[in-house]
């Protein structure tokens, strides 16, 4: 006997498309794919629009965003789109002005540093100024029609806090990792404030029709394991909580990148982890127990390679996660964003081998 929610559940699932069944550890024939940075500068298609617009305007844009969202789609043929947006965003929302220059990446020209400067920030209502990314996800679901589902995504509480302090992001970020080190008050206050905040932004995304958030954790990887767990991982966990009591049924994927700490990570209740490629697949799953649906793990480098070689790397990939057995899940992925000036063809190459080769791992 069911009760009424797991009844829901059931009637739910039913009605899923791929890529969620996968998130959930549900039985699908064949392995879904979509990768980070799907939308952006590789596809000729974004360039075009992205000539006429620098990359803020087309973010804030409800009809470019949903456009270029779309594009990677319909081209390639993915299990999933990803709102076109930036993680930072939400700091900008909050007050800090950001610039995202060609070749050196996002600059936020006035860094927080002091208590001061971040009392001054805006630590409420920054849905009503990220209320574009609503609009576009909104244009985005009406042309999907549950065809695919949508994926919402936010930086973590600390990479924000990585970039917010340090201003930009090609660094050691040595401004940022010190603030940990020396003054742990001012580091939990910031922490706190952007879950509040991150919290309230990916439930406006799912309450506006996202089918799966993704948390990237993307500089988890530069702190000590203590660190990590106090300051990164916790905040992902309250912020997982949160989600789950309202959204029990929307799955979040967590991503921190170069750290290895997958049993921690598989606890704190999220529905999938994603690896970069320098771990194994078989090796997270066996530490995680499949109590995770497991998400990687293609190293972005190798689409520079022969389609033979890409082929290869691809069915290593699918080989090392092994069969798909009940109450486990796969989603073939990059272990981080694509690369700006990766040749279409090979990413096809990449998708083509996926969709071929993933079914007899399915049974
Ligand atoms: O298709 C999609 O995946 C949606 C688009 C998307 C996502 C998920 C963009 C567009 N950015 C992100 C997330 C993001 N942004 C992360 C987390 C994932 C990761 O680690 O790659 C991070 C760290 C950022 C910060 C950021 N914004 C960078 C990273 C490099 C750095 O120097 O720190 C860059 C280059 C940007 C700008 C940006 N964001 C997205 C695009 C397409 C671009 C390039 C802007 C352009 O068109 O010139």
């Amino acid at each position: 006997r069911f009760d009424k929610k797991m009844r829901l559940e059931i009637i739910e699932d039913k009605k899923l498309i791929g890529g969620l069944k996968s998130l959930k550890r549900l039985p699908c024939s064949r392995t879904p794919i979509w990768f980070m940075r799907q939308a952006g500068r590789y596809l000729p298609q974004y360039q075009n629009i992205r000539k006429k617009h620098d990359f803020l305007t087309l973010c804030k844009n409800a009809e470019l965003a949903a456009e270029v969202t779309l594009q990677p789609v319909d081209f390639f043929d993915l299990d999933a789109a990803i709102i076109f947006s930036d993680i930072l965003v939400v700091p900008e929302a909050m007050g800090m002005e950001l610039n995202i220059l060609e070749s050196v990446g996002p600059i936020f020209s006035s860094p927080i540093r002091t208590r001061d400067q971040f009392d001054k920030l805006n630590h409420f209502s920054i849905e009503s100024k990220l209320e574009y990314v609503a609009n576009a996800i909104r244009l985005v679901k009406k042309t999907l029609n549950n065809k695919i589902p949508l994926i919402g995504f936010s930086g973590s509480p600390w990479t924000l806090m990585a970039y917010m302090v340090e201003g930009e992001g090609k660094t050691n970020f040595k401004y940022a990792k010190c603030l940990l080190f020396e003054n742990e008050a001012f580091s939990h206050l910031i922490l706190e404030k952007l879950s509040k905040s991150i919290i309230k932004y990916l439930s406006m995304q799912i309450n506006e029709g996202v089918n799966v958030v993704q948390i990237f954790d993307t500089w988890g990887g530069l702190l000590t394991r203590e660190q990590y767990l106090k300051f990164s991982l916790k905040y992902i966990k309250d912020i997982v909580n949160e989600l789950k009591q309202t959204f029990p049924n929307i799955p979040i994927i967590v991503f921190s990148k170069g750290v290895f700490l997958f049993e921690e990570i598989a606890k704190i209740g999220c529905d999938a982890i994603s690896v970069d490629w320098c771990v194994s697949l078989k090796e997270v799953r066996k530490r995680t127990n499949d109590s995770v649906s497991i998400q990687g793990n293609l190293d972005p480098i190798a689409l520079f390679t022969s389609n033979e070689r890409i082929k290869n790397e691809v069915i290593n990939i699918l080989e090392d996660f092994g069969k798909i057995k009940p109450n486990s899940g796969h989603v073939f992925n990059l272990g981080h964003g694509i690369i700006f000036d990766t040749p279409i063809e090979n990413v096809k190459e990449m998708v083509r081998t996926v969709k071929e080769y993933s079914q007899p791992y399915h049974i």
